[in-house]
């Protein structure tokens, strides 16, 4: 049966959670998903940010639930979950987005740093997709989308963790769909290129940075966080309902050019 186009992307009455959202490209997301009519879930360990952020969303007329918790603690996330589902609605669409750079060459890098990026940035989208994907198979149907990153398929100099972090998350992404696109769900990814957010904001104050980032991107430009919104929305949709176990890529022509 065809779906008209404007209908395949519509989320309306679809609970969306989104890991990380108090702030950055989590919140952009979250906003982009609200404005396609999905029932927006914040989260963040920072009460008074995700505050914030609920305001800001009620501000333009959504009705905002948050949930404060740390997507690392196994219990919290048990507990948070069930809360939502209880209080909110079934999470049909789940982003885990929640990540965290910590930069350093590998040889220097303290092994306590190293744990905790793959903790954020990799064991949690599991933990967190985990307890979501036992409700959706029942349901016969979810989508989960882990952001992972242009480091998810190249290295630069400093980045050791995170890469390996979101290297694992890209195939982690891949492993979900493996074994949960049978049951109806669809996991994907999107990999976000260099984006002015607060984790980028010291390397776009460099101008050599800045410089090298303009060079290396065809389209001459960092993205603009409301150009991640499409990707997003459109995996999060049944636009997507035959995608699985891919990465979209939103870099401004980056991972293609030498
Ligand atoms: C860096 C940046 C990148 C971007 C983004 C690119 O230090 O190079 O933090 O990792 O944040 O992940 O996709």
């Amino acid at each position: 049966m065809s779906v008209s186009p404007s209908r395949l992307f519509d989320l309306s009455d679809r609970t969306a959670l989104v890991t990380g959202s108090s702030r950055g490209l989590g919140f952009v997301i979250a906003r982009g998903l609200a404005r396609s009519g999905a029932r927006i879930v914040l989260n963040g360990r920072d009460v008074s940010a995700l505050e914030r952020a609920s305001t800001e969303l009620e501000g333009e007329g959504f009705r905002v639930w948050s949930a404060a918790f740390d997507v690392t603690d196994e219990a919290a996330v048990d507990e948070s979950i069930d809360r939502i589902e209880r209080d909110v609605g079934v999470v049909e669409i789940l982003v885990n987005n929640a990540g965290v750079q910590e930069r350093g060459s590998l040889e220097v890098v303290d092994s306590q740093k190293w744990r905790r990026v793959i903790e954020v940035n990799l064991t949690a989208p599991f933990l967190v997709a985990r307890l979501c994907a036992r409700r959706m198979i029942g349901r016969g149907r979810g989508k989960i989308i882990n952001i992972c990153s242009l480091m998810s398929e190249i290295g630069r100099r400093t980045v050791g963790p995170y890469a390996a972090s979101k290297g694992g998350l890209k195939m982690l992404t891949r492993a979900m769909s493996v074994d949960w696109a049978g049951y109806g769900l669809q996991i994907n990814g999107v990999g976000p290129g260099y984006f002015l957010t607060d984790m980028t904001r010291p390397l776009a104050d460099d101008p050599e940075f800045d410089r090298w980032v303009k060079a290396r991107t065809p389209a001459g430009r960092w993205g603009d966080p409301e150009e991640l919104v499409g990707a997003v929305v459109f995996l999060a949709s049944d636009a997507s309902s035959y995608v699985n176990g891919q990465v979209l890529y939103v870099d401004g022509g980056m991972l293609s050019a030498l």
